[in-house]
């Protein structure tokens, strides 16, 4: 069983990566809501995700998405973060909003339209060089609306070309996730709809291309820990995209609709010892905050990973083992569940004390006076988002 500080040691080497679109505005398909002091650009972007780390003391990447975060000198981009003690994290693909994308982008029957996509994915990784990215993430929205429409084989086969020659272009160091969906946009078909199928992809391409978890992606019940479990297994667990859902891709705060199973998945994670950031899983929010504040929503959604894991971290692995092993069904539950019904936040306080923080980061938030600052200095210009 792990010593106190032993866990507190654990959770303070996590890194949970923010995504620079949750600090933008964003909605659903019927309407984005603005909010006061959202960010202008993508520096401003970066700015909010390192008050969010400052807060925290746990969110020291940022992820971008290209072209939402398009700007002239990457190089830049990446010094500011690093001024502000953040660093760009994955570099997301977007390969789903042209004109040209309505049949799909990479599985497209056009060769020219496909062209132009697998262009795009080898620009996003002239950025990652640019900015010391070392994740591209991929992402994409083709699939066929009605039976018939196109060839089910001939997508795979057009995929698996663009993800080869993408891969070819990967330097040293550098690797592919590639994200997988149920369903949405694409309704009959979808080309990545499981983790099987990237998984099988992944496995061509070879070990820089593993499998990211959007933890919204699945089809209800789905017993996400379990690939989890199978995919670290297999060596082919990259990261997630965590956020939470009540029916379909929801992307609320992680931990708000199921946080025992925010707890579960994490608790396969220690079981491997995937929570070391030698494992190089990337722990990604992938939310958008419509009708809530954005910046307290980050914060609470890194602590809420930062207590699931904490909790995972508590379980008695010996008692756990020893009840597995003889077959004591109840045992075993119960070493889980004692570990998932403690109360870690005292301890959390505690680790942000030890490191000069405020024990609790969103009132500290809210005394800061970093809300009134940016709501009259970005009162001008206008908002970033994703415009639905
Ligand atoms: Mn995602």
């Amino acid at each position: 069983m792990r010593t106190n500080d032993a866990v507190k040691a654990a959770v303070r080497a996590l890194g949970v990566e923010t995504a620079s679109w949750a600090y933008a505005n964003s909605g659903t398909r019927f309407k984005v809501f603005g909010q006061p002091g959202v960010p202008r650009d993508p520096y401003e972007k970066i700015d909010d995700a390192a008050v969010v780390n400052r807060l925290t003391g746990g969110a020291p990447t940022v992820s971008l998405h290209i072209p939402w975060d398009k700007v002239d000198d990457y190089a830049s981009l990446a010094a500011h973060a690093k001024e502000q003690g953040v660093r760009i994290g994955a570099i997301n693909s977007n390969v789903f909003q042209d004109d040209d994308y309505k049949l799909g982008s990479v599985t497209n029957p056009d060769p020219a339209v496909r062209r132009k996509a697998i262009d795009h994915l080898l620009e996003c990784v002239d950025i990652m060089d640019a900015t010391g990215s070392a994740d591209l993430k991929l992402w994409f929205s083709d699939g066929t609306n009605y039976p018939g429409q196109d060839s089910i084989r001939a997508r795979q086969d057009r995929l698996a070309e663009a993800l080869a020659e993408t891969y070819q272009r990967l330097g040293e160091g550098q690797r592919m996730l590639l994200e997988y969906k149920l369903f949405e946009p694409a309704f009959y078909t979808t080309d990545v709809p499981d983790w099987g199928t990237s998984y099988a992809h992944c496995m061509e391409l070879g070990e820089k291309a593993q499998v990211v978890i959007d933890t919204g992606h699945h089809a209800p019940g789905t017993n996400i820990e379990f690939i989890v479990a199978f995919l670290l297994r297999a060596a082919k667990l990259g990261g997630f995209d965590f956020n939470s859902r009540f029916y379909a891709d929801d992307d609320l705060m992680v931990g708000a609709a199921d946080p025992f199973q925010l707890f579960r998945i994490l608790h396969e994670i220690v079981s491997a010892g995937a929570h070391e950031p030698a494992a190089r899983i990337a722990f990604m929010l992938d939310q958008c905050h419509n009708i809530e504040p954005k910046i307290p929503a980050i914060i609470r959604s890194v602590m809420n990973v930062q207590e699931a894991l904490a909790k995972a971290l508590l379980v008695d692995d010996d008692t756990l083992a020893k009840a597995q092993a003889d077959g004591d069904v109840l045992g075993a539950n119960a070493a889980l569940m004692d570990a998932y019904n403690t109360d870690v936040r005292p301890l959390l306080a505690e680790l942000r004390a030890d490191h000069g923080l405020d024990p609790d980061p969103i009132g500290a938030y809210h005394r800061s006076g970093y809300f009134e600052t940016i709501t009259a200095a970005r009162a001008d210009g206008v908002q970033a988002g994703w415009g639905a």
